[in-house]
């Protein structure tokens, strides 16, 4: 078949709902768009272990601290999953580290603001993991078979993520004065870096449109913001809490949350390297691949042990 044939007969699976698998004939930009937003994905769970790492060793209970590894560690798998999903597409695990390492990947910009305090562990699992489902909801019925089957095991786990850190919220909304305050303050330094997470306006996204076309998005980035906001502020609400937007509005008419302007500004200047984070996170991730050296040379050289003593066993 000709690549025009080809073409065609893949935008029919597409339109006809089929997911297209790693060995199945797929165009270059789709196979790269998945290599670049999959690897980015990896990238950010692993780097956004960083920010609630910094807090494992300082949780207020035992009980926190339970949650909050086993929640960090959920992370580092889905790290895992994700780069295997995308080695599927011929880019290898080094290289996609390389290019983390470097600094030529993105991975999200949210990981790039500090924990000061122990109520941004509550924010980020009330606020970040709860924009994820939002975004990951949509990408188990991604048109990539991997991607999408690594989607709903990691879906599950970010609930668990949602609920202990709103159950700390909870908690320290319901406290003393000062603890309110605290889940208060960190409501306000994570509102707006968490709306930015679902990426630029639509009519500033120049990846949407084909992804939507692809089923790779089947939700741009503006109607997931807007659903993350209308199930947010009831939660807010809930707890007592006020998010920081004074033109935060419920729309009679649309039935939905209006809400004030982003800066962009600041988003595209986090993105672009220049957040208040970004060297510390960049620096933390080449320190883990150095010291980790050992570890791997050391399981490269048992590898090979292994299957030199197959090939012995073999040949006797
Ligand atoms: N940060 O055309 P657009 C987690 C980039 S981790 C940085 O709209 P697209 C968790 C974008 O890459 C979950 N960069 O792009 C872990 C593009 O640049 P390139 C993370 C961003 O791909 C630990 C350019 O801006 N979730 O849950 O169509 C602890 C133009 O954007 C961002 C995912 O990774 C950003 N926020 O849409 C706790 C979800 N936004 O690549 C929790 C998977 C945009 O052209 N990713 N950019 O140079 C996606 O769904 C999509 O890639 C996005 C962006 C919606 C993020």
């Amino acid at each position: 078949m000709d690549i025009k044939s080809l073409e065609e007969r893949f935008n029919e699976r597409i339109d006809a709902g089929e997911s297209i698998e790693a060995k199945d004939w797929m165009p270059e930009k789709y196979r790269k768009t998945h290599i670049r937003q999959i690897s980015q994905h990896a990238h950010s769970e692993v780097v956004g272990m960083l920010p609630e790492g910094n807090w494992i060793t300082r949780t207020p209970t035992l009980r926190r601290k339970v949650a909050l590894l086993a929640k960090v560690q959920d992370e580092a798998g889905h790290g895992l999953y994700l780069y295997s999903a995308a080695e599927t597409l011929g880019i290898t695990r080094d290289e996609m580290m390389e290019q983390l390492n470097s600094g030529k990947a993105k991975y999200s910009s949210i990981f790039n603001y500090p924990t000061l305090s122990w109520a941004d562990i509550g924010a980020i699992g009330w606020l970040v993991d709860g924009a994820a489902i939002i975004n990951q909801v949509m990408l188990t019925r991604t048109s990539f078979g991997p991607y999408a089957r690594a989607m709903v095991r990691i879906c599950k786990e970010e609930s668990f993520h949602q609920r202990q850190g709103y159950e700390i919220m909870l908690t320290l909304a319901n406290g003393t004065p000062e603890q309110k305050e605290m889940a208060q303050d960190a409501l306000n330094r994570w509102w707006w870096p968490s709306l930015m997470m679902f990426g630029p306006r639509d009519e500033d996204s120049p990846n949407t449109a084909q992804s939507v076309r692809w089923k790779i998005k089947r939700k741009t980035n503006d109607e997931l913001r807007q659903q993350f906001v209308d199930n947010t502020v009831p939660q807010a609400d809930y707890i007592g809490l006020t998010i920081p937007d004074q033109d935060l509005k419920w729309n009679e008419e649309k039935g939905h949350y209006d809400f004030g302007p982003i800066d962009w500004d600041e988003f595209w200047q986090v993105v672009n390297g220049n957040g208040i984070c970004n060297k510390e996170r960049l620096k933390a991730r080449n320190d883990a691949w150095d010291n980790g050296e050992w570890v791997r040379d050391a399981a490269i050289a048992h590898a090979e042990k292994r299957q030199n003593n197959k090939v012995v066993k073999k040949s006797a």
